[in-house]
């Protein structure tokens, strides 16, 4: 009895699995999107970027000196956005320079320019990426 719940439990596990590649993209920058919006209106302000990315940046900040280096930036290091933000060419980025990056992704994401991220603004921006 139990093996025959087992064997329908992985046939309907490896039925599932071809769609999970698909969606899995999306559905993390959802996810992301609803943890930002603390007002719930469907919409990302910059305040509320921001606060995700202070909150990112100190959970990355793995020596809590203030700053990020090549290594506490993990894949991000790689990404020539990191050396473009390193302002002071320090080789470590700064909650002034992280900030800064934010904001310039805020308004490169903000098509309309209203102000607000739309779930639909986001998901463009992330895919021109
Ligand atoms: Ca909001
Ligand atoms: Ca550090
Ligand atoms: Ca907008």
């Amino acid at each position: 009895m139990k093996n025959a719940l087992i064997g329908t439990a992985t046939a309907a596990m490896l039925a599932l699995t071809p769609f999970t590649p698909a969606t899995a993209e999306i559905s993390d920058l959802e996810i992301i999107f609803v943890k930002a919006d603390q007002d719930g209106d469907f919409a990302l302000d910059l305040g509320e970027v921001l606060v995700i990315g202070i909150a990112h940046f100190k959970q990355s900040d793995a020596d809590k000196n203030g700053k990020l280096d090549k290594e506490e930036a993990g894949e991000h290091a790689a990404h020539p956005e990191f050396s473009d933000n390193d302002s002071n060419k320090d080789g470590a980025l700064t909650i002034d320079e992280a900030i800064a990056e934010k904001i310039a992704d805020f308004k490169a994401a903000d098509k309309d320019g209203d102000g607000t991220l739309t779930m639909d603004e986001v998901k463009k921006h992330y895919d021109a990426k």
